[in-house]
């Protein structure tokens, strides 16, 4: 595991922090970046939202997986061993299928998590070392949203980078397209990405998996308040916000907001601002884009790579595309 670096990273991550937070916050509508969910505690939480019965994402595409592994593995391999490269380490709960298959074909395979957190590339490797004879874990700590280094394919070995669990909803459209084309940068012709992407449905099966009975989505969305109170010691009042999912159809993307419930002032030391709310004021979290059919292999020609293949699930809730480097 690399350890060069980290300490800088950690502070990268800080300061990135702050000048979101700043920036956000001093904008009108009030913004939030997505990425900032991700500490710990909402990690976890983002976690048991992937078993919640209204959050149909997770499940659908590993169905997807669980039917086509060794289709998905063949067509990328071509006859070449499969080197897997991931973006975001994730619970590699899916990907395991995926590793799975390809240690049936070739014996082995190295699987290259690239992940900005040294932890969870940690777990991931013991965790599928352990459970996977033939897997090399080979992690990378790296910022893959900055650009992608991977290292020169070797003779006969073809790299398949998965970029999925719809991590790209985040995403513009513009921004999408960027990353895409960073990761192809990083290919040569004959290398392939998988691409995960949640399907645009209705509008109410949309909303209960961003706004769930058992109000998960609603602590993760708030913990994002909370870690601001741990990390920049802000006295957000975590009962005075309300967690918010819209429907955004003309963008074909659900939204998350939290709702000030009350006239308030909060106080970020760290970034020595007072920030006023008046009732029902929004701070906008996040977008999550749902692709059209079609979109997504649209978007992946844009950037380079050619179409190979889409698996579905019956309903046509989430897709999962397989391109070529070109
Ligand atoms: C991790 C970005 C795929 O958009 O569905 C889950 C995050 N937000 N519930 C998604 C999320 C609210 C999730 N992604």
């Amino acid at each position: 595991m690399t350890t060069i670096g980290l300490p800088q990273l950690g502070s990268q991550v800080a300061e990135q922090m702050a000048s979101a937070v700043s920036e956000g916050l001093l904008s009108r509508p009030m913004w939030l970046p997505s990425w900032l969910f991700y500490d710990a505690a909402g990690s976890q939480l983002f976690n048991q939202i992937t078993e919640l019965p209204e959050y149909y994402l997770t499940r659908t595409e590993r169905a997807i997986f669980s039917e086509h592994s060794d289709e998905i593995v063949a067509l990328a391999a071509d006859g070449d061993a499969l080197r897997i490269v991931e973006l975001g380490a994730g619970s590699a709960d899916k990907t395991r299928l995926l590793l799975t298959a390809a240690v049936d074909r070739q014996d082995t395979v190295t699987y290259e998590p690239v992940d900005v957190s040294p932890s969870a590339l940690q777990e991931a490797q013991e965790r599928i070392e352990r459970e996977i004879p033939g897997v090399l874990v080979s992690p990378r700590v790296e910022d893959y949203t900055r650009g992608l280094e991977l290292d020169a394919p070797t003779m006969g070995e073809r790299r398949m980078v998965l970029y999925i669990g719809s991590s790209i909803g985040n995403f513009e459209p513009h921004e999408a397209q960027r990353l895409l084309h960073s990761v192809r940068s990083a290919l040569v012709p004959s290398d392939s990405m998988l691409l995960g992407v949640d399907l645009a449905k209705d509008r109410a099966s949309l909303l209960a998996a961003y706004d769930d009975a058992a109000g998960v989505t609603a602590d993760f969305n708030l913990n994002l308040l909370a870690r601001l109170n741990r990390e920049l010691g802000a006295d957000f009042d975590l009962t005075a916000f309300a967690h918010r999912a819209v429907w955004n159809a003309a963008q074909s993307r659900i939204e998350m907001h939290l709702v000030s419930r009350q006239r308030q002032r909060v106080k970020i030391p760290a970034l020595d601002l007072k920030i006023d709310f008046v009732i029902g004021q929004t701070i906008h979290t996040e977008n999550s884009y749902k692709y059209r059919p079609g979109q997504a292999e649209a978007l992946l020609a844009s950037a380079g790579f050619a179409h190979v293949a889409t698996w579905t699930d019956e309903q046509k809730r989430f897709a999962v595309c397989l391109a070529r480097a070109t």
